[in-house]
Parts: structure tokens; sequence; C-alpha cells
């Protein structure tokens, strides 16, 4: 029997191919077309408009990167909005701070019965936490609309084709930056710069007029083709960007934070970004 291949379509020219080794979903759910399937190298993987969302091997990196860094930065945390996610890995890793509040929004109903279902280890049962609660629907309706206030805002969203597309919008930061509580930070997956180059100089020219600091920081997330991903930070407090290594480590500590990625010094070395991006924004 022939090999089956997935081949991602996001760039133009260039990409990466996974060895489809078993099927376990492969469907349009009336939003987007979701598969799930198994490679030997990467667990399952989860792709959405032929685009890898998160395969099981390297999702820890991504997911405690957006969730950590800004819940430990802060400090006080007691309540987070997740946008979209609707895999339930940011849930499991935002639920591991036993004294905070989550909602997240997810716009497809099915991503989450669906990965509930194939990718199970991904919520590991946080969907049922008494913590959580789940709204569908989209997530900028939700933020123009809710008068609940949050001290993080992650937002785990797709690229900004499709359903994603707002959430990379000028009025998208305006409404999040509304429904921040004093002191709190948005955060949100911003592309891999290497291939999407204009993600970061769009989203600081679109993010920064709405916080007192506005950054990125970064991660290599293995099936994100191209290099190491930005993560897009935007806050009205600049100390926290520079909570100490010390007081990181404290905090991560005193909730028995147990990670695979992320650390302390993790945290803080991500803040350091390479010249070409540097310049970029800059220039933005
Ligand atoms: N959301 C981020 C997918 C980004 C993929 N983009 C890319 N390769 N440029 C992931 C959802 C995981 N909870």
């Amino acid at each position: 029997m022939s090999e089956r291949w997935f081949r991602e379509t996001l760039h133009e020219g260039i990409g990466q191919e996974i060895r489809v080794d078993e099927v376990y979903f492969e469907s349009d759910t009336g939003q987007q077309a979701l598969s799930i399937f198994g490679n030997r190298h990467l667990g399952r993987v989860m792709t959405l408009d032929g685009v890898v969302q998160t395969t099981e091997a390297d999702e820890f990196i991504y997911h405690e990167m957006l969730a950590h860094t800004p819940i430990l930065a802060h400090g006080n945390v007691e309540s987070v909005l997740i946008i979209g996610g609707g895999d339930g890995g940011m849930l499991r890793e935002v639920l591991k701070h036993p004294a905070l509040r989550v909602t997240q929004v997810e716009i497809d109903q099915a991503v989450i019965d669906l990965a509930r279902e194939y990718l199970p280890n991904h919520s590991a049962g946080s969907f049922d936490d008494p913590r959580a609660t789940i709204v569908i629907a989209d997530g900028m309706d939700f933020v123009r609309e809710t008068d609940q206030r949050f001290d993080v805002i992650i937002s785990d969203s797709t690229d900004p084709v499709g359903p994603g597309e707002v959430l990379f919008t000028d009025d998208f930061y305006a409404l999040a930056k509304r429904c921040l509580a004093p002191g709190g930070v948005l955060v949100t997956q911003n592309g891999v710069p290497f291939v999407q180059m204009e993600e970061v100089i769009n989203t600081r020219r679109r993010m920064s007029p709405h916080f007192v600091d506005m950054t990125f920081y970064c991660a290599a997330v293995p099936t994100y083709y191209g290099g190491i991903m930005t993560f897009a930070w935007g806050t009205d407090d600049k100390a926290l960007r520079r909570t100490s290594l010390e007081v990181l480590g404290w905090r991560a500590r005193h909730v028995g934070l147990k990670t695979r990625y992320y650390n302390a010094a993790v945290h803080q070395g991500a803040f350091a970004l390479p010249q070409f991006l540097v310049e970029a924004i800059e220039a933005a």
C-alpha cells in the first residue's frame, strides 16, 4: 500500500510534510476542514484547513509558553480568558495554577468534541474542571460584549486566515484591552517570523497603540514550520516583563508547577529577540 502524506499549505512554495500513519478523523465541521491523524514521530496531529494546529509530541512547548509566561510574570492572577484553544491543551496548562478561574471562548464546538475524543491527552480532563467555563462563541463578539475583566487573556488562535483572522485586527486588540483588569496581560500566538514576517509588523502596528508595553517573546515549536514562533505581549505594567528569576522561580515552586519546557530562565530568555526582529519592530 502506498504511503499517504499530509502536505501543509500555509506558506507559498515552502513547507512541511508529515506521513499519515493512521487516520482518526477527517471531515468538515461546517466551519473548517478538520483532520486528526497519527504519525510515528509526532503522535496524534490535528490540522485545520490544511495547517498543523497541534501535535502530541511538541504541544507542550507552545501551551506552556503561552500559559505560564503571563501568569507567572503577573503573579496574582485570579481570572484567565482563553480565546480559541479548542483542543484543550491551553486550558490544561492554565489550570495547573490552582487559584484561578478560566473562561474559554471557542468558536467551533466540533473542535472541542473531536479533540476530547481523539486527542484526550491535550485536555486531560480539564474541560470537566469546575474552575473552567466553556463558551461556544466568536471570540470577537465575546470581547465586545462581556463585562467580565481578566488578569490574563490568551489568544490561542489559528493563523490570520479563515475564522482566526479577526483575532489579528486592531479592533480585537482594543476590545481585548478593554477586558483586561488593571495590570493585566494579553498574549497571542503570532506566527513564525521567518515565513510570516508581516504578522510581526502588523501586530506591532495594531497592538502597540493600546498598551504601555508591547513586545514579543519566542519559542521554537518544531511543527510550526520555519523556526522560532513569536508570541505577542501587551500590558500597561512595564515591570511585568522584568520579573526576576528568583520571583518567577519562587512563584512556580509555590504552585508546584510541573513543566517540560517552561522554567524561569527560559521565561526570561524568551524576551531576548534576534536582531532581525528587533529591527522589524523598530521599523514597524
Ligand atoms: N494554534 C496556533 C497554530 C499556528 C500554526 N501556525 C503556523 N505554523 N504558522 C494552535 C492551537 C493549539 N492549541
